[in-house]
């Protein structure tokens, strides 16, 4: 009976592995709170929190409460990749009051460590959204450069200095969850 359950076994397992695709972002769906995430306060003050109230998945997200006119953003840890490989993007969100089309994630190549000056940036995005809605995904394809060997992906409120001069209206947060990076096949 053995040597028949085993190779029924593996047989039934081999699709679901072929399937399966590497979340390559540490604590994407921030259970763990922020370890591993850097916060950066573009325009402030802004709270970094992590929020058990509202998830879309698991027992916590990130929220982000911003003043008026606030621009904040979350950097994931670094992660591998090779050149020429396309990889998805996707993570999903939440606001109230978000500016128009500041709320996305974007993501940074880097040929040596993330953080180091001499890294050249070469920036790509999910698509954007703002205003108030429900968990909505912001998903984009993007390709590695020829030259990044690691990538770091932020979630944000808007961080760039060309858009800084857009007011809110008020306060406003936004939420994060399952930021999940796959290597496109
Ligand atoms: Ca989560």
């Amino acid at each position: 009976m053995m040597r028949l359950l085993i190779p029924v076994t593996l047989a039934a397992l081999a699709p679901a592995l072929c399937m399966a695709q590497e979340n390559l972002v540490a604590n994407g769906g921030f259970e763990a709170g922020l370890e591993g995430w850097i916060t950066d306060v573009i325009v402030g003050p802004v709270e970094f929190v992590k929020s058990t109230d509202t998830t879309h998945s698991g027992s916590a997200s990130l929220q982000m409460n911003m003043t008026k006119d606030g621009r904040g953003i979350a950097r994931s840890a670094g992660f591998a990749v090779e050149p020429g490989k396309t990889y998805r993007i996707s993570v999903w969100a939440s606001a109230e009051g978000a500016p128009e089309n500041m709320v996305y994630a974007r993501v940074h190549w880097w040929k040596t460590e993330p953080g180091v000056a001499s890294a050249e940036l070469v920036c790509s995005d999910t698509n954007h959204a703002g205003g108030t809605f429900g968990w909505q995904e912001l998903a984009g394809t993007v390709t590695a450069p020829s030259d990044a060997t690691k990538a770091t992906v932020r979630v944000e409120t808007g961080g760039d200095t060309g858009v800084l001069s857009t007011e809110t209206a008020g306060p406003f947060w936004v939420r994060f969850d399952d930021l999940v990076v796959t290597a496109v096949e």
